[in-house]
């Protein structure tokens, strides 16, 4: 087991906040998903105060190495979420983990407030780092904004608070500091990275929102350097996710200093990539740990130090 934020989760491996929906997937897999579930945690997809109905189409662009996306953060609004979906995602066999977004402090802050009374929710994680908003305007770029963001809905839960990082920024390793000063229980990182296509036709930006957010394979070793640099500069858990596609993908970031891992994009290609990189992960893990002693006898050979 792992210990997370205080949470005992079954292995490190578990979603990216909106790359797997667990509910559609309970639709589609039936009683089969909740008794093999592909995550150690669930991680909903990003909720807001007020209803949204997301950004105009296309909303998606696929690449050679990953996809364009412009979702622009579609859901039922608080109000809803509480209604409609957390019956169903607090039924799942796992620890949920709710995603939340607000265009202001008090709107992070009533959000949070209605999550920490729910049992149905293990911690809460604050997506400052949304690429597709219209204004542009994204907490999580400044130390100083997400420490304030911090500050005031601290106070207002006593759950454990994930602050999910933006690699849009100058200095991650900054951000993730003030975030952990101000009272953060764990960061996670990297959304996606502000990227654009063009329609081949007309020459214009192909997606409705113009712009989007990169992710897959492509920000695999951009996602690396930046975990690797968060956790040198906290000492609170570092949840690392970006083009993570099979075990090893996983084992790179668990080595550079994650304590979980998140699985993404790969999972709409494969629904249950999460089950499999935790498979591939324990497998070289246990692989590494038997021939572990034969390669330190063999350092200790060649340099000389025990
Ligand atoms: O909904 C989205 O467009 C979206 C969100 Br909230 C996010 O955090 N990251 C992303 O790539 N897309």
């Amino acid at each position: 087991m792992i210990d997370f934020c205080g949470l005992s989760l079954a292995h490190p491996i578990v979603n990216g906040s909106g790359t797997f929906d667990a509910i559609a997937a309970r639709r589609t897999f039936g009683d089969a998903l909740l008794a093999d579930f592909p995550f150690a945690a669930f991680v909903s997809k990003t909720v807001t105060l007020e209803p949204r109905q997301g950004n105009p189409p296309p909303r998606l662009w696929e690449q050679p190495a990953g996809l364009i996306n412009s979702i622009g953060l579609p859901n039922r609004g608080l109000d809803g979420y509480l209604e409609r979906d957390l019956p169903e995602l607090g039924a799942l066999p796992v620890p949920l983990i709710v995603n939340v977004m607000g265009f202001t402090r008090g709107e992070v802050g009533r959000l949070v407030a209605a999550f920490a009374a729910r049992d149905e929710v293990a911690a809460v994680e604050l997506n400052v780092s949304c690429p597709n908003v219209e204004s542009g305007l994204v907490m999580g770029a400044d130390p100083g904004e997400t420490a304030a963001l911090l500050e005031h809905v601290r106070p207002l839960t006593s759950k454990p608070l994930i602050v999910k990082l933006t690699p849009n920024a100058t200095d991650v390793g900054a951000v993730a500091a003030a975030a952990e000063a101000a009272g953060a229980d764990a960061v996670s990182l990297i959304n996606t990275l502000r990227g654009m296509a063009l329609s081949p036709g007309t020459g214009e930006p192909w997606l409705g929102g113009r712009t989007g957010g990169v992710s897959g394979p492509a920000v695999r070793a951009i996602a690396l350097a930046q975990v690797g640099e968060v956790a040198a500069r906290v000492t609170i858990p570092v949840v690392g996710m970006g083009g993570v596609e099979r075990g090893v993908d996983a084992d790179d970031l668990l080595r550079a200093g994650a304590t979980l891992v998140a699985v993404g994009t790969e999972s709409f290609r494969d629904p249950r990539a999460g089950e499999r990189v935790a498979d591939e992960l324990r497998d070289l893990q246990s692989k590494r740990s038997e021939i572990a002693p034969e390669i330190r006898s063999a350092d200790t050979q060649k340099t000389g130090i025990k």
